[in-house]
């Protein structure tokens, strides 16, 4: 039996399909070759709303970003359903030049650069399950790695970009698997009757951070990138995941739901220091940090439909990236 706890990666695809009032059908194989045109950053239109400042509330500091503000390119990838199906776009930090890189009438979701920042990998159920798949950063060339019945991610990559690990249920339920870049080699890293899934590599290399119901409630673990040792981090009601390891692997950020409302926390990796970063009650989801470790991205319902923000990650500064009618979710930041 799937269990509740489950929906903490499945809710965004829930959100997604509720917004634009239909199940996408799968899509015709014509649709990787239309993917394959690179779109033209330099022509690209801008967020609706980008720049605007954020409203403050309980003594946060409206911010203004600058593509240079967070390290890297100053690039973030994250979904969209402005197009009426759920997309993988790019933009600036301050909320320009928006891409569309999957252009594809299938749900095209949980965007994951690599760590060079010249691939993306998504899932995707354009071949009719959800599938991992690869593409280059520009939506180009994009590859089922996962093809087969299974439901398939979320994804990320190991720190020298050699393997991936995934959830998928091909074993019957949510279990933790890695694979080499190519798709090959699948190993199994989890086996129980319980959700594992949400994962994250660290930085070091060393660890996976992910979550599971296997205590009861939904908290977050790591373990060892072979799968041992999994030692529990979280203690607390409601929903412990999402987790996603700062640039130097000292802090984990993640989602919690402990007071009836998903906001941020960070975490040490020992499961020491909690800390509240976003403390308005709303729904926030999909933490991810800057390159540089100064800015935690995510999504958030706080102005009333689905927007990409950043914040402090001591949460005392806050700027929204989109403000628009469509829903934008799990924006990843470009190394
Ligand atoms: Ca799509
Ligand atoms: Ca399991
Ligand atoms: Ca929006």
């Amino acid at each position: 039996m799937k269990k509740l706890t489950t929906i903490l990666f499945l809710l965004i695809i829930a959100l997604l399909a509720t917004a634009c009032g239909s199940k996408a059908e799968a899509a015709p194989e014509s649709a990787p070759e239309e993917a394959a045109k690179a779109p033209d950053i330099a022509d690209a239109p801008d967020a609706p709303g980008a720049g605007q400042p954020f409203p403050g509330a309980d003594g946060v500091t409206s911010l203004q970003l600058n593509p240079a503000s967070g390290g890297g390119t100053g690039r973030l990838a994250y979904i969209s359903d402005q197009d009426g199906n759920s997309e993988i776009y790019t933009v600036s930090a301050d909320g320009t030049n928006l891409v569309n890189l999957t252009n594809n009438p299938a749900e095209d979701v949980a965007p994951v650069y690599s760590p060079d920042g010249q691939k993306l990998l998504f899932i995707s159920n354009r071949d009719g399950a959800y599938n991992i798949f690869v593409m280059n950063a520009d939506g180009s060339d994009p590859i089922n790695l996962t093809p087969g019945p299974a439901f398939d991610g979320p994804a990320v990559w190991s720190p020298d970009g050699s393997q991936i690990a995934f959830a998928s249920d091909m074993d019957g339920n949510n279990e933790i698997y890695t694979m080499n870049a190519d798709g090959s080699n699948i190993v199994r890293l989890t086996t129980n009757e319980d959700y594992d899934g949400d994962l994250a590599w660290s930085p070091a290399g060393d660890l996976i951070a992910f979550a599971s119901d296997r205590d009861g409630g939904l908290n977050l673990y790591v373990m060892g990138a072979d799968g041992s040792n999994p030692a529990r981090l979280t203690f607390t009601d409601g929903d412990n995941g999402q987790p996603a390891w700062s640039p130097d692997g000292s802090r984990i950020a993640y989602v919690s739901s402990r007071d009836g409302f998903y906001k941020i926390y960070t975490i040490d990796p020992d499961g020491s220091n909690e800390v509240n970063v976003t403390k308005e009650d709303t729904l926030d989801l999909f933490p991810a940090w800057s390159p540089d470790g100064s800015y935690i991205a995510f999504n958030s319902q706080r102005t009333g439909g689905m927007e990409l923000f950043a914040v402090t990650p001591d949460g005392s500064q806050m700027t929204m990236i989109t403000y628009s009618a469509p829903n934008e979710t799990d924006p990843v930041w470009q190394p």
